[in-house]
């Protein structure tokens, strides 16, 4: 007998469908959120038969269970654990540990093509079109890389596991990949996944108009609240106000805080870390424990949500030769310019700051990070040149 342990998400599940092909009704696979794993492997290890062998995907058992897996192992050798995730790297010290966050190529793994390829090196499953294309999708979505392969199909995979429940998805999942040749969706799923594209579009939309700027220890966070799409807010939010370090999207519901960052040189594993969760560079989890609600939910509730730049100007552009115009909440009025080749000048209500910068995306990255300013819109532009003009002539 076969027990896997897995996570809840797309990448999890991918898990459990390729040990449901592997190993039939040979398996039993158990789906986990990042708190219920080590419940999971307590009760596997006090009451599941001394023979199970026992796989673990896409999550990493604490300390305790750590040190009893190791022992398990030791007595009957008969534990696997693979997973992506760099906060588990240390579990490549055992036998039974396989940690991978990129191949050689630089390529990101995801646990479900870790544990595909496994699966087909021990001879548990062959390799087949279909479920290596189904794979795919899955690592492209876990790794984000869909979104610079506009490789839609990844991300309607993971829209459509969360429009069915986990049973459903994996029944009409591994029925698909036994029967077809080539991955796809049937006619009827492809007309809700459009749907559910708009819908995920307008969530988004209302929460750039509700997301608060907030100064969290030595970064600048966005933080907003959202039960739902976490991933697609955390990368259209990032984009959107890029000046900000990472985004902090907390579930209160569920007593959980998402980070996530579009920057290369923050890593929201240590942020999770700190607070006792842990996952990737540019996306990870924590609890929302009582010191981390303090500093995202307590000391951040006052504060006024940040205002999107002006999108559909055609005079106040952004390295525009005549200025560009940005504006705060109190009003001030602050006008960015080129003074030269190397210089980018910055005049607050008409009086020019001492700060010298070497480029536009450098004298706008510290506008907003300090002033919280957006860029104004053509007709406040055009009122603040016509009071130039007025200014000068008389
Ligand atoms: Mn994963």
């Amino acid at each position: 007998m076969y027990k896997l342990l897995s996570h809840n998400d797309l990448d999890g599940v991918g898990c459990g469908i390729l040990a449901k092909l592997a190993f039939g009704k040979q398996v039993k696979v158990r789906y986990n959120s990042i708190g219920s794993l080590n419940r999971e492997i307590e009760f596997f290890l006090e009451n599941d038969h001394p023979e199970t062998f026992l796989f673990i995907t896409d999550l990493s058992p604490n300390k305790d269970n750590e040190k009893k897996l190791d022992d398990f192992y030791q007595k009957k050798g008969k534990v696997q654990l693979i997973d992506h995730h760099k906060t588990a790297i240390h579990f490549n010290e055992y036998e039974w540990g396989l940690v991978l966050v990129e191949e050689d190529e630089g390529k990101l793994t995801s646990a479900t093509s870790l544990f595909y390829q496994y699966l087909v090196e021990q001879s548990f499953l062959e390799e087949k079109d279909a479920i290596s294309e189904f794979v795919e999708l899955v690592r492209q979505y876990d790794t984000w890389e869909w979104e610079k392969n506009e490789n839609n199909q990844a991300h309607s995979l993971n829209s459509l596991f969360y429009l069915v429940s986990i049973e459903d998805f994996e029944e009409k999942m591994i029925d698909r990949l036994l029967t077809s040749e080539h991955f796809d969706f049937d006619e009827f799923e492809k007309k809700m996944l459009d749907m559910e594209e708009d819908k995920i579009e307008r969530y988004i939309r209302r929460k750039k108009r509700e997301i608060v700027q907030s100064n969290a220890g030595d970064y600048i966070a966005g933080i907003v609240y959202a039960e739902s799409y976490h991933s697609e807010l955390g990368n259209e939010l990032g984009k959107e106000y890029a000046h900000l370090d990472y985004i902090a999207i907390l579930n209160m519901g569920g007593k959980r805080i998402s980070l996530r960052t579009i920057h290369d040189h923050i890593d929201v594993s240590e942020i999770a870390g700190y607070f006792g969760g842990g996952g990737h560079q540019k996306a990870s989890g924590c609890s929302l424990t009582d010191e981390a609600y303090k500093q995202f939910v307590l000391d951040t509730f006052h504060l006024e949500p940040m205002q999107e730049d002006a999108k559909r100007n055609r005079y106040n552009l952004k390295h525009s030769s005549f200025g560009s115009l940005y504006k705060n909440r109190r009003e001030d009025i602050f006008l960015l310019y080129q003074a030269n080749e190397q210089h980018w000048l910055i005049e607050k209500n008409k009086t020019l700051m001492e700060q010298i910068f070497t480029s536009f995306e450098e004298s706008e990255q510290f506008l907003k990070r300090n002033y919280e300013v957006w860029l104004v819109r053509d007709d406040q532009f055009v009122e603040y040149l016509m009071n130039v003009v007025k200014h000068n002539k008389f």
